[in-house]
């Protein structure tokens, strides 16, 4: 059995498709960022910061994304990793990892946009600049997408499914006029079944209610 700790629309959502690209049936426990659900001893025992994902697998947790996309890979996904001694794997690892730096520009602009309830406690000019450094994290992906459908040449992989959803995410505060070859990388993942029922299995919205956040005029 394998249980995945989720939020809707959080980067555990990467580790929900990325379940359903290896064909595994996890079981998916929904929680909400609203309630301290996460900050109660029992979730504090699968992830330690009370963050999502957390993945009860082999008799054991395991908390990180980056670290559970490897961990899965190894373990029962080897067509979606590039093991050490391939020649993508440092191209693989530079991606799993860039995801992140893609995760703190989003939840920097989602704590400015959403977390933070009144005017006089967001900051215009931090949403201002985290939107420009968000889009230039865009940029690298537009330019490593040219001229191929994913991001490693050999095809699809678990880098598309990290990157990916920090990419889609990213789509509610940067304009993708300027991306066309992300904007086809996206609309291909909505033809991927997997993609298709992570997004059935999502959970109710309760993050990202509107569709665009746009910084305020300087
Ligand atoms: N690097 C971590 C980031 C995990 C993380 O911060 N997740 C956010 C949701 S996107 C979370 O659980 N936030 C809850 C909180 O901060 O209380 C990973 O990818 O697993």
């Amino acid at each position: 059995m394998i249980r995945l700790h989720h939020v809707p629309q959080a980067r555990s959502f990467r580790i929900l498709w990325l379940l359903l690209e290896m064909g595994e049936q996890p079981e998916v426990v929904i929680h909400s960022m609203l309630d301290r659900s996460l900050r109660s001893p029992d979730y504090l025992a699968l992830s330690p910061a009370g963050r999502v994902p957390a993945l009860e697998i082999d008799g054991r947790r395991l908390f990180e994304s980056g670290a559970i996309t490897e961990y899965l890979c190894e373990t029962r996904a080897p067509q979606l990793g590039r093991a050490p001694g391939e020649v993508e794997r440092a191209d693989w690892l530079e991606w799993l990892h860039f995801a992140e730096t893609i995760g703190q520009h989003l939840a920097n602009l989602t704590q400015q946009h959403i977390v933070l309830r009144e005017d006089h406690m967001r900051s215009p000019t931090v949403m201002r600049l985290e939107a420009k450094r968000l889009e230039k994290t865009v940029e690298v992906v537009e330019r490593g997408l040219e001229g191929r459908d994913f991001l490693l040449p050999s095809g699809f992989s678990a880098v598309d499914v990290q990157v990916g959803y920090g990419v889609m995410m990213a789509r509610r505060f940067v304009r993708f006029d300027a991306f066309p070859s992300a904007s086809r990388w996206l609309h291909h993942f909505e033809t991927r079944p997997a993609f298709r029922r992570a997004l059935e299995e999502d959970g109710e919205a309760e993050i990202y209610t509107r569709d665009f956040y746009e910084a305020p005029n300087a």
